[in-house]
C-alpha cells in the first residue's frame, strides 16, 4: 500500500502544475457520461495511468475518462478506480476541484475495498488517505506531511444539497428544508470533493445527491465517487446510505453505475433514513 501511496502523491504534484500552467479548453471527446472533456481531464487521466503503470501491485485501473479497464500487471492485488479531476466544470470560475481513488483488492466493488484516498485542489492541496485510519496530510513543497486524524462528530451544522431541486421528490426538499429550519447552514459548491471535504474537516453534516425525476439513479459514480467517500465517511465516524441501503452493501454491474447517496454525520443519516424510509424510495 506504501507504493500506491507515494505513486498518489506524485499524481498529486503533477496535477497540481497541470492545473496552475494547462490551457483548460474542451477537447472534442465525451467521457463514458456524456460529458465533454476537458483537456485538463484527459491531461490528469494521463499522468494517473503512467504513475501507477510504475507500481507493480497494480492489478488493474478504470478511471472515470476511459470507457473499459486496463490491466497494468497481471500479478498484481489492487484495482484502482479513479476519477481524476472530479468537479471539473468548476476549474473555469476558480473553485476546487478533486482527485478520487478508490482501492480495491482482488477486483472491483464495495465489498473488497480495502484503501480511498482523494486530493483536494484549492488554495492549499491537501490529500486524505483512508487505511486503518483516516489521515489529513497537506503538500509542503514537494511533500505531503501528515496534519492530524480526522473524526466525524455525531452531529453536524452543514447542509450539502446536491441535484437539480426541480427534479427532487417533495419529501427530499421537506427533508432539507428540516436540516435549515433546525439551523443548519447552506455549504454547498458543486464539487464533490470540496463539498465533502468541508464537512469531515467541520465536523459533520450532510451530503446529499439523491434519485431525480432526471437522473433515477443519481448522478455520481459508485466506483469513482460513492464507493470511495462512503469508506472514507465510515471510517470517520460518520455513515454513508442510499436512503436506506449502507453504501458499502452496494454492488454494481458496469463501471460506471451511479447511485444516490449521502453522506454525513450519525444524526443527519439517521434522519434520511427515517425520511426514505416513510416514503416511496
Ligand atoms: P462535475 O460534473 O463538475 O464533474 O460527478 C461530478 C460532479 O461534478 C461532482 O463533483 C458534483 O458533486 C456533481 O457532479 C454536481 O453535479 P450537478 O451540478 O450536475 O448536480
Amino acid at each position: 500500500m506504501t507504493d500506491i501511496f507515494s505513486a498518489i502523491q506524485r499524481t498529486a504534484i503533477r496535477i497540481k502544475d497541470a492545473i496552475d500552467t494547462k490551457d483548460i479548453g474542451y477537447s472534442q471527446q465525451e467521457n463514458s457520461s456524456g460529458e465533454t472533456q476537458l483537456q485538463l481531464d484527459i491531461k490528469c487521466d494521463m499522468i494517473i495511468e503512467e504513475e501507477f503503470s510504475h507500481v507493480n501491485s497494480i492489478h488493474t485501473i478504470a478511471s472515470e475518462e476511459k470507457e473499459r479497464e486496463v490491466l497494468l500487471h497481471k500479478d498484481g492485488k489492487y484495482f484502482i478506480a479513479y476519477d481524476p479531476l472530479d468537479g471539473s466544470s468548476l476549474i473555469d470560475v476558480n473553485l476546487s476541484v478533486g482527485s478520487i481513488f478508490g482501492i480495491y483488492e482482488g477486483a472491483f466493488g464495495a465489498k473488497n475495498m480495502v484503501a480511498s484516498c482523494y486530493v483536494v485542489f484549492g488554495p492549499r492541496v491537501e490529500m486524505v488517505f483512508a487505511h486503518n485510519k483516516t489521515k489529513l496530510h497537506l503538500l509542503q513543497g514537494k511533500e505531503f506531511e501528515f496534519v492530524k486524524e480526522i473524526r466525524l462528530n455525531e452531529k453536524g451544522k452543514l447542509n450539502a444539497p446536491g441535484g437539480t431541486q426541480q427534479n427532487w421528490k417533495p419529501y427530499h426538499k421537506e427533508m432539507v428544508d428540516s436540516f435549515f429550519n433546525e439551523g443548519y447552514r447552506l455549504r454547498y459548491s458543486g464539487g464533490m470533493v470540496p463539498d465533502l471535504h468541508q464537512i469531515l474537516l467541520k465536523g459533520g453534516g450532510l451530503f446529499s445527491y439523491p434519485n431525480t425525476s432526471d437522473k433515477p439513479d443519481g448522478k455520481l459514480r459508485k466506483l469513482f465517487e460513492v464507493f470511495p467517500f462512503a469508506f472514507i465517511f465510515k471510517m470517520a465516524g460518520g455513515e454513508a446510505i442510499d436512503g436506506s441501503v449502507d453504501l458499502m452493501e452496494l454492488e454494481y454491474a458496469h463501471i460506471h453505475d451511479t447511485s444516490a447517496c449521502f453522506f454525513g454525520s450519525k444524526y443527519e443519516i439517521q434522519r434520511v433514513r427515517e425520511v426514505y424510509a416513510k416514503n416511496k424510495y
